[in-house]
């Protein structure tokens, strides 16, 4: 297996300012895989789980506010390197043009997309968002022949 699965949301913000697009269209122009999609508020327990290691910061209130402000977008992706450097810094000040944050945001309380940080939190990111039955497995020779050497 080449390919790592991640985690990736376009957040209220990025919904609410039409970019769903934009940020998938990304993603699949760099040859990643789309396994799972789906358009979903988030209720607030399955957002004090995803972000539960931040739950003792003083921005947590906040950042719940906006998570549940409105619908999200949740993609599976199978990925193979580089996913977390497309999406820019947490701060988008610090993130460089050319990246998702860089491009698009410019507060961190309003970074538009989400990407997991390590193989494990996408595994437990993907665990929470989507069933089984909700990822799709399949191959296609875009990518297993034009896209991988
Ligand atoms: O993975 P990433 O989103 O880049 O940053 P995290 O440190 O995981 O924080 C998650 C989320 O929390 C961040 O995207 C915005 C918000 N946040 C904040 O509002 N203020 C901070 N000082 C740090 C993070
Ligand atoms: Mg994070």
């Amino acid at each position: 297996e080449r390919e790592e699965r991640t985690f990736i949301m376009v957040k209220p913000d990025g919904v609410q300012r039409s970019l769903v697009g934009d940020i998938m269209e990304r993603f699949e122009q760099r040859g990643y895989k789309l396994v799972g999609l789906k358009m979903m508020t988030a209720p607030k327990e399955l957002l004090e789980m995803y972000y539960h290691e931040l739950r003792e910061r003083p921005f947590f209130p906040k950042l719940m506010a906006y998570m549940g402000s409105g619908p999200v977008v949740a993609m599976g992706m199978d990925i193979v390197a580089q996913g977390r450097a497309m999406l820019g810094a947490t701060d988008p000040l610090k993130s460089a043009p050319g990246t998702i944050r860089g491009d698009f945001c410019q507060a961190t309380g309003r970074n538009v997309c989400h990407g997991s940080d390590s193989k494990a939190s996408a595994a437990r990111e993907i665990a929470l968002w989507f069933r089984d039955n909700e990822l799709s497995h399949y191959t296609n020779d875009h990518h297993t022949k034009w896209v991988y050497e």
